[in-house]
């Protein structure tokens, strides 16, 4: 691992490198290294979309960005309305991410200077209708890079661990083969590639994260291999045990959401002139297989217990992907660092879980 801080490793020039054309790149504002530090913490000048705000990741990344950036400031947007609690606590509209000119008038009206593009079709769901997951997760990339360069606006992008599939040596490096089995993995890497192309070619300040399972309380996950993860949170308190679609040594690297959502706010925030990559990122902070995960909530559920009833599709979508992922170059390039590990996850999840 290299040390935090340390200079980012050169990269080879690109050939077809064309300097970025003079649109209105907000990048003068992501110069600071931020690091969130709390609720209350307040940073100016951005008008925010979220798409697909209503999932897993954007039910904790709203409210976080309301904090820091102010309420009024984040338009939340999703296919799906969400609950009355969370539309009184901010602006949210209905939106297709797939329809271009809906999201060009919603960055319009707005006034947004940056998207965080969440929408898509995690694996699991994905295999079950391949053509209509690549359609969702590259129709909508699309629609929302093209707003962004007409429009000058910055994007999130998130990839993920996914990305990777067979040859991969183990840590999976920041820069390594690439040949993915899934639909969704293959629409991460094509999606990866776009937003850097949309960098070099027209200076779109794109930048993404490869995010590991992420486990959380709230918002349930939304059809991933990973979902394991938190369901059997919620089975642990309800029931005392957890029948489990993947195998005891499925060893999957993961991530707790409050660390997620410090991932997605700091490389939005990092200095432009550090970042040696882009899209995306790999992140992580602990490995987890679902035997060594029950040991943990033991200590804690002393009775608890785990079968496995192994899903066939699920699982050969775990094994395609790596047990772990290096995260070297966002320690170097943006100073990332998780708090949480699975000890410390554990005992905050069944808290939480716990409370409903
Ligand atoms: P999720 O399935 O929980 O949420 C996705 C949201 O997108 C849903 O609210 C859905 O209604 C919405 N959506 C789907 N199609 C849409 C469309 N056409 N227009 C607008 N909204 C649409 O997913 P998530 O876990 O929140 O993931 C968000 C992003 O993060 C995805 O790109 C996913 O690939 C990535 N990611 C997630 C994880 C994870 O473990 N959760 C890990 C790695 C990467
Ligand atoms: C999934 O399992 O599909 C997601 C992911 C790791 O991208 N949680």
């Amino acid at each position: 691992m290299a040390t935090p801080g340390a200079a980012a490793p050169a990269r080879a020039p690109d050939p077809l490198y064309i300097p970025a054309a003079p649109k209105a790149v907000p990048t003068a504002r992501r110069t600071t290294s931020f690091k969130p530090s709390g609720p209350g913490e307040r940073l100016p000048v951005k008008r925010i979309l979220v798409t697909g705000a209503g999932g897993q990741i954007g039910s904790w990344l709203v409210p976080r960005l309301r904090e820091v950036y102010g309420s009024s400031a984040v338009l939340a947007t999703d296919l799906r309305q969400p609950p009355a609690d969370a539309l009184e606590a901010g602006p949210f509209r209905v939106l297709d991410a797939t329809d271009g000119s809906a999201v060009g008038e919603a960055v319009a009206s707005h006034r947004a200077d940056t998207v965080y593009h969440l929408a898509a079709i995690l694996s699991a769901v994905g295999e079950r209708d391949p053509l209509r997951a690549w359609k969702i997760n590259m129709d909508s990339l699309e629609a929302v890079l093209e707003v962004a360069r007409e429009r000058g606006c910055a994007v999130f992008t998130p990839s993920s661990i996914a990305a990777f599939g067979a040859g991969v040596p183990d840590p999976a490096p920041q820069d390594t083969i690439m040949r993915p089995s899934t639909i969704y993995g293959i629409s991460k890497v094509a999606g990866e590639l776009l937003c850097d192309y949309y960098h070099r070619r027209w200076g779109v300040d794109t930048r993404g994260v490869r995010f590991p399972g992420l486990i959380s309380y709230g918002s349930p996950p939304g059809g991933g291999t990973t979902d394991w993860a938190v369901d059997i949170f919620y089975q642990a308190v309800e029931k005392g045990s957890y029948t489990c679609f993947l195998g005891a040594d499925s060893q999957l690297d993961m991530m707790y959401m409050p660390d997620a959502v410090d991932a997605l706010l700091q490389v939005m925030e990092a200095d432009a002139s550090r970042l040696v990559h882009r899209n995306a990122f790999n992140v992580t902070a602990m490995q987890l297989s679902p035997a060594v995960l029950a040991d943990e909530i033991r200590k804690h559920l002393p009775n608890f217990t785990i079968a496995y009833d192994i899903d066939p599709v699920r699982q050969a979508i775990a094994n395609s992907w790596p047990d772990r992922i290096d995260d070297s170059a966002a320690r170097a390039e943006w100073g990332w660092s998780p708090s949480f590990d699975m000890a410390s996850m554990t005992a905050d999840m069944l808290q939480h879980v716990r409370e409903g």
